[in-house]
């Protein structure tokens, strides 16, 4: 019989009273270790997450949709930011998890390797992509790991703005010319499957779930946010007169959620393994964009070791 160490049956009894875990307080070294993958994870998507959006800002339609689309990248880096300090406090330096984001080893989400081709991708990323991530995001924000938990609530709210300016961007093309709103329906078609995925493999595939949700890391399981996601934009897209590219899209007046049709999951694995449209392209941009940072991080480490000299010099 295995015995249960009294440190984990308090550690366990503080999560199901909902008292959030410091990063001082006692842990297991799985709880850690699940944190700082799904949180570090998280935190190379915000990066790469910019990588689809800033390939529009220099050709954005206007000064005004200029602005707005560079205010939102700037977001994600500072999302991306947030969590990184998040992931930190439970040891891991951000040199290693950028080591491991550049060498393959870490996760990020599989959406962000696919193409922006179209302005309207602008418009589908902010209502889908961002959609997707705050219903997820929603539920993080009582996760319970405590830095975890405080970054996701500044993000939410950076995140609903997210979603209601792509709604929008996508309401003018669809009130425009036929060649915007078959632009506008075009890039709903290419980002509503890769949207789905996004929530993850299907319950009875998620390998980490149960013990992630027993931690309270989780707390709504991978189907029932995708489910909830569903259904919200089954309703929405009523208003944009476009339509989902899946014919089985249909209310199911007994579950009262709208049912809907198979996930490419050959396709969703390939893309996490790396073979995805965009995988190359997006991690040669970010290790490109590390290596030519380097004078930056270098000046700015010059910089605090003087004044911290200087401090140390009019305190003695
Ligand atoms: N892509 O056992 P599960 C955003 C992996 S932020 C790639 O179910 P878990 C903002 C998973 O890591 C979007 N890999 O895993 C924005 C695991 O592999 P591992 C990111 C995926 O962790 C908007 C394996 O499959 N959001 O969009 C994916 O319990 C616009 C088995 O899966 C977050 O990261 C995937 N889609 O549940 C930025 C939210 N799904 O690690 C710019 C926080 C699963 O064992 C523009 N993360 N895998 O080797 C989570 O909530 C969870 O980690 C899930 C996955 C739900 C993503």
């Amino acid at each position: 019989m295995t015995t249960i160490h009294p440190l984990e049956i308090n550690f366990q009894d503080k999560i199901d009273q909902e008292a959030k875990i410091e990063p001082k307080d006692w842990m297991p070294d799985a709880y850690r270790k699940t944190n700082l993958r799904q949180i570090s994870q998280h935190a190379h998507s915000e990066v790469v997450g910019m990588l689809p959006e800033g390939n529009w800002i220099t050709r954005a339609p206007s000064l005004k949709r200029k602005a707005i689309l560079i205010a939102k990248v700037q977001d994600e880096a500072g999302h991306g930011l947030y969590l990184y300090c998040a992931a930190e406090t439970l040891g891991q330096s951000r040199e290693q998890m950028i080591d491991d984001l550049h060498s393959g080893k870490a996760k990020y989400s599989s959406i962000f390797n696919y193409p922006t081709l179209t302005w309207a991708d602008m418009g589908a990323i902010g209502w889908l992509v961002d959609g997707a991530a705050i219903l997820n995001q929603v539920m993080l924000c009582r996760t319970s790991y405590g830095p975890y938990a405080r970054a996701m609530v500044r993000i939410c709210k950076e995140e609903s703005f997210h979603q209601r300016q792509g709604f929008e961007t996508l309401l003018v093309l669809s009130k425009g010319t036929e060649e915007q709103k078959a632009m506008c329906q075009d890039a709903i078609n290419r980002w509503w499957w890769p949207s789905l995925m996004m929530f993850g493999p299907k319950d009875s595939e998620s390998t980490n779930s149960d013990q992630s949700m027993k931690w309270k890391i989780k707390r709504k399981s991978n189907d029932e946010l995708r489910q909830n996601f569903v259904d919200m934009i089954a309703e929405q897209i009523k208003l944009l007169g476009m339509t989902l590219p899946d014919s089985h899209l249909k209310w199911n007046e007994q579950r009262g959620s709208y049912d809907f049709g198979e996930i490419n999951w050959d396709e969703f694995w390939n893309v996490v393994k790396g073979n995805g449209p965009c995988n190359k392209e997006r991690i040669d941009a970010r290790r490109k964009a590390h290596e030519e940072g380097a004078w930056v991080r270098e000046a700015a480490l010059a910089y605090a070791d003087k004044k911290n000299k200087i401090k140390t010099v009019s305190a003695a």
